[in-house]
Formats: structure tokens, C-alpha cells, sequence
């Protein structure tokens, strides 16, 4: 369970002034010495992420913050750091002894904006009494309370119950990657190139979790590189029910796949499994509107080495460019690292985000929707520009009958 990775664990951010006993409630709900505690205020300074079992939930992420009420132009840092951290929360802990003013208002209307559950704790009651008004007004706004100390640890039973009972279903957190595609006793052929971008000894994440995801539907496959392709389905006796390729060989595997069978990608894949596909059809066809030096963020949500013929830098740039028709002007950001300011692009291209939650995704995709700028992602730019979107589509009828639909109305007139 300790390897489970990060990217599908359910996110459970800790918030609150400094010194209110942030750090020590992560340690007394997971019963271990994991965050740094100390009577001076300010000891936490940037968020920490904690991977652990919550007994019997099972994986978490504890995001241990610094205080929202730090002062001064690096307090102010550390606030922003803070805040940051509503974008990958599934759940929240506002945490308080008995204070409560614009800081804990203003981050509570964040989190109601973005409907993050969220649980008021109010530490140290064995020192600091209940502030019975605030209580009241939180009953009145229905928002789940309760008084706990993470000293005496009296309430931290209660709050694991909360957190639990107010925690997402697994499936909103990790939905299936292909369950919903196949039936159980059919055969999936996954298609994975193993290029100079192929990390040495190993599959990348996608490629396991959607094995994995397979599994767990009681289907079966087969993995191959491109060149093998026609090798395998030669040697099936029945044709798949699903092929899955690397974006990156599209165009060999659609030419290879008969046509009466279903084919995708895995960033198409992800693109659902992560953020929402109609969306990033939507951004698909907003390539029709980009012109000479129009202005593309291309964003990788892990910092991984760029090589040579790099997919963000090289290959969409290259495809982009062709399809269009002019030069375009790219931006690149990796990691956390996603631009506030988002008005100067006219296009977002985001990666299949395997190592980021689903809740960092879509935070992203309601930041571009917010500033109005369209935002797609890798494998669907490639089938795009390769002319090859409508078969990779065709699996996903909600998202296909979407795309026939801005195509019927006129692309341009839907985007505006
Ligand atoms: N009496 C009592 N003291 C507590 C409780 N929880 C935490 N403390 C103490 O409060 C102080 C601050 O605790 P931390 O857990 O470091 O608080 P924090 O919110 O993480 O603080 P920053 O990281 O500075 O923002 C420490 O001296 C803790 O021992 C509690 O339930 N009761
Ligand atoms: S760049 Fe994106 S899709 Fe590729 S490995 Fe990193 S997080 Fe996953
Ligand atoms: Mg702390």
C-alpha cells in the first residue's frame, strides 16, 4: 500500500492560522511523529505532502501548510503557497483554537467556491474553550464541526470518522481508466513504444495504471511495441475490444488496428480519467482559431528530463506549426509550476498529468475556463493534427457526439 502512488490518493489539506496545531493533528491522526511541531509560530513554512494509511481508509496525502495569517512579504509567500494547496485538496480541515476572522472566512469561501468538503477542527480544547457563536453560525451554514485535541488526542477518533464519512468516493478520486469500455474475459492490446524517452528498466505510470485498471476489470492484455503490432492481432484468434497507443504512434497503430475495432490513446485516456474530455475536445478545435505567433502553454505536470526529440518541446511544436500553417510561440511550464495569469494564451496544451491528482487537473482546467482560454492536452493535439481525432474519439460517445456537434454549428461560433 506505501507505493500507492500520490497522483490517486485522497488529498487531505490542513489549514489555519500559525501555531493552532496544524502539524500536530496530522500526527496524531496518523499516530506518528511525521510533521514538525514547536511552540514558535511559523513553523511550518511551506506545504509538506505526507503520504500515509488513515486507517481503515486507507492511502491518503496529508498537506500540512503554513499559517494563513502570516505577515510581512514572505509571509505573504508562504500565504500564497497555502492557498495553492485548495487546488489539489479533495478534502479540508480548518483548523482553529477559538479565532475566527477574515482569514479563516476568505479560505473557507475558497473552499466552498470549489466544493472541497471541509470539517472546522477546533484544537487545544483541552486548554482553550468552545467559542459557542461560532459554532452556531457553522450549524447554521451546515458546516461540520468538531472540538478535538491533538495533545490529549481526545476528538481525533471522531474527526477520522468525519474525514471518512465526508471523504469523495474512491471512484470520483481514481475513476477507471477502461472498466467502462470492456467487459470482463476480453482482450486489451496496449501499444508502447520504447523510444529514448522510455525510462531505463521500467513501464511509465500510465502504461501500469491502465494494465492494472484492466485487471481489476477482469480483462486481459497484451502489451507490444508499435513494431509488433501487426505481429499480435495476426496471431489473435479474435480481434481486440479495445487498442491503446502511445500517442506518439498513432498514425503506424490506426493504419495497422482494423477499423471495426475501438482505438484510443493513453493521454486520451487520461484526459478523461483526469479532467473532463469534452473540455479538451473543445480546445482540440480551438486550434482552428490559432494564427501566426498565437500563443500555446504547453504544461507538464512532472519535472521529468527533457531529451532530444522531447514530446512538449519538439514533437507538438513541430505538429502545431505544420497543421497551422505559421509560426506559433510556445511557453512551457513543468511541475507545480502553472502560470496564475493565464490571459496572455490563446491555447493550453496540458500533459496527461499521470503523477498529479484529478483535483489538481480540473483546478486547472476551471483556472482556463475562468480566464477563457481553451485548454487540451497532449495525445488530443496529436490526433487532431494528425487527422486522426474522430477515430481515437469514437470510443467515448458522450465526447464524440460533443465534437460532431461544435463541428456541425461551426467551430468558431461555439468558442466565441
Ligand atoms: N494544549 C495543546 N497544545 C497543542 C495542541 N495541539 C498543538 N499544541 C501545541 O501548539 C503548538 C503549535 O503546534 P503546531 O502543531 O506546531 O502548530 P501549527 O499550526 O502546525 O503551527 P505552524 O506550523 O507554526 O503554522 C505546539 O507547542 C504544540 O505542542 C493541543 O491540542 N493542545
Ligand atoms: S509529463 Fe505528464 S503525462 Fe508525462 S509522465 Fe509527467 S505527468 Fe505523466
Ligand atoms: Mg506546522
Amino acid at each position: 500500500m506505501i507505493n500507492t502512488p500520490k497522483s490517486i490518493r485522497l488529498h487531505i489539506a490542513l489549514f489555519g492560522r500559525r501555531n493552532v496545531g496544524k502539524s500536530s493533528l496530522i500526527n496524531a491522526l496518523t499516530n506518528q511523529e511525521l510533521s514538525i511541531v514547536s511552540e514558535t509560530p511559523g513553523t511550518t513554512t511551506d506545504p509538506v505532502l505526507k503520504a500515509m494509511e488513515l486507517i481503515p481508509f486507507g492511502p491518503v496525502v496529508f498537506i500540512d501548510t503554513a499559517g494563513i495569517d502570516d505577515e510581512g512579504a514572505l509571509g505573504q509567500q508562504r500565504v500564497s503557497k497555502t492557498i495553492k494547496m485548495v487546488d489539489r485538496c479533495d478534502l479540508a480541515l480548518l483548523v482553529t483554537t477559538n479565532q475566527w476572522d477574515e482569514p479563516e472566512e476568505r479560505l473557507l469561501k475558497l473552499l466552498k467556491k470549489r466544493n472541497i468538503p471541509t470539517i472546522v477542527v477546533f484544537n487545544k480544547s483541552d486548554q482553550i474553550a468552545l467559542n459557542e457563536d461560532l459554532v452556531k453560525n457553522l450549524e447554521q451554514q451546515r458546516i461540520p464541526w468538531l472540538a478535538a485535541s491533538a495533545t490529549t488526542k481526545q476528538g481525533i477518533k471522531a474527526l477520522k470518522e468525519t474525514i471518512i464519512q465526508l471523504a469523495p468516493a474512491r471512484s470520483e478520486i481514481h475513476p477507471t481508466i477502461v472498466g467502462d469500455l470492456i467487459k470482463p474475459g476480453e482482450l486489451v492490446v496496449l501499444v508502447t513504444p520504447i523510444d529514448s524517452e522510455a525510462p531505463a528498466g521500467r513501464l511509465i505510470l500510465p502504461q501500469v495504471q491502465t494494465i492494472r485498471d484492466v485487471l481489476d476489470h477482469n480483462a486481459f492484455c497484451v502489451v507490444v511495441k508499435e513494431n509488433e503490432l501487426r505481429l499480435a492481432l495476426d496471431q489473435l484468434k479474435n480481434p481486440p475490444a479495445l487498442v491503446v497507443t502511445d500517442s506518439q504512434a498513432f498514425l503506424k497503430v490506426a493504419a495497422e488496428t482494423p477499423k471495426n475495432v475501438p482505438m484510443t490513446s493513453f493521454s486520451i485516456l487520461f484526459a478523461r480519467l483526469k479532467g473532463d474530455l469534452t473540455t479538451f475536445v473543445q480546445g482540440a478545435i480551438a486550434i482552428e482559431r490559432l494564427r501566426s505567433n498565437s500563443h500555446i502553454l504547453v504544461a507538464e505536470a512532472c519535472t521529468h528530463h527533457v531529451v532530444g526529440d522531447d514530446i512538449g518541446r519538439v514533437k507538438i511544436p513541430q505538429l502545431l506549426q505544420q497543421y497551422v500553417g505559421a509560426p506559433l510561440k510556445f511557453s512551457h511550464v513543468q511541475g507545480h509550476d502553472f502560470p496564475d495569469e493565464l490571459s496572455p494564451f490563446d491555447l493550453v496544451i496540458h500533459c496527461g498529468g499521470c503523477t498529479i491528482n484529478r483535483r489538481l487537473m480540473q483546478s486547472r482546467i476551471l483556472k482556463c475556463q475562468e480566464a477563457g482560454v481553451p485548454i487540451t492536452n497532449y495525445g488530443i493535439t496529436i490526433a487532431y493534427s494528425l487527422g486522426i481525432f474522430e477515430r481515437a474519439l469514437r470510443p467515448f460517445p458522450e465526447s464524440f457526439s460533443a465534437f460532431q456537434k461544435l463541428q456541425k454549428s461551426g467551430a468558431k461560433e461555439l468558442i466565441d
